[in-house]
């Protein structure tokens, strides 16, 4: 018995892994913009692949604000919520609050369902490159990164990575450093309602094949943040998926 569970574990894991060494989209990171950009290529029958660093998924977005799991919708992304089956209530007469244990979950349900596949404790170290284009992510286990271990990494190949990284735009970051094709700007200080009327305009390919979303959009153009209010990191991976998609059919 004890052996079988082991195997079958092991040659489905496997199995999955390198079904997933070429891939449409590599999305980096599965924090609400991630899955949102997951969510919508994967409904349209695009291969994506999601790595994501921790053991779980969801980024910023199951503490809410200061550990109280709430968080804050506009009422222009309403429709995506019911189109997840996110409950929420009305707030004020712009605003709603949701339960942000619940929105992540439904989130992550329906990004899997769709055919997204989270590998999970896979951390981004570095991007694959062709000539002036970002081509695929180099990977290597969380577990590795943090021991600090000697470890070569493995590389899944794509046309398009996505930087949903938050604040960080980790992987904007290894492009600057490595290849000075980019230059990033940083995040600055609290403004929400700047915040989220920017992190649209500043979700974008920022150099070939790469796309930046959610925080690390702002982070990339030197934008503010916006603390537990998530409208914009709806439409932001919403639209990572949209330039994506018309790219894809050019
Ligand atoms: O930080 P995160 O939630 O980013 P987001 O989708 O949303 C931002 C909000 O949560 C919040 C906010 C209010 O609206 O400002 O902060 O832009 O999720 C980012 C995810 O990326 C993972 C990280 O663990 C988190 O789950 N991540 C970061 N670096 C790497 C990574 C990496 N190098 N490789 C893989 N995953």
């Amino acid at each position: 018995m004890e052996q079988i569970i082991t195997q079958a574990i092991i040659e489905s894991y496997l199995k999955e892994l390198i079904e997933n060494t070429e891939v449409d989209v590599a999305i980096c990171g599965a924090g609400p913009s991630g899955l949102l950009c997951g969510y919508y290529l994967a409904k349209q029958n695009i291969k994506v692949a999601i790595f994501e660093k921790h053991l779980k998924v969801g980024g910023g977005m199951p503490g809410g604000g200061i550990m109280f799991n709430k968080i804050i919708f506009q009422k222009e992304v309403l429709y995506i919520l019911e189109e997840l089956g996110i409950s929420y209530k009305n707030y004020n007469e712009d605003l709603y609050v949701a339960d942000s244990i619940e929105t992540i979950s439904a989130l992550t349900y329906k990004a899997v369902k769709q055919n997204a596949k989270i590998f999970n404790l896979f951390s981004v170290e570095d991007v694959v490159i062709r000539e002036k284009r970002i081509c695929g992510v180099v990977l290597n286990w969380t577990a590795v990164e943090q021991a600090k271990l000697h470890v070569d990494p493995i590389s899944v190949v794509s046309k398009y990575v996505v930087d949903a990284t938050g604040h960080d735009c980790e992987i904007a970051r290894i492009v600057e450093r490595k290849l000075g094709w980019i230059s990033i700007k940083g995040e600055q200080s609290m403004w929400a309602q700047k915040a989220e009327k920017v992190i649209l305009e500043n979700t974008k390919e920022v150099c070939d094949g790469l796309i930046v979303c959610g925080m690390a959009a702002n982070a990339f153009f030197g934008s503010p943040r916006m603390g537990a209010i998530f409208g914009g990191m709806f439409m932001s991976g919403k639209k990572a998926a949209e330039i994506i998609i018309k790219n894809l059919e050019k």
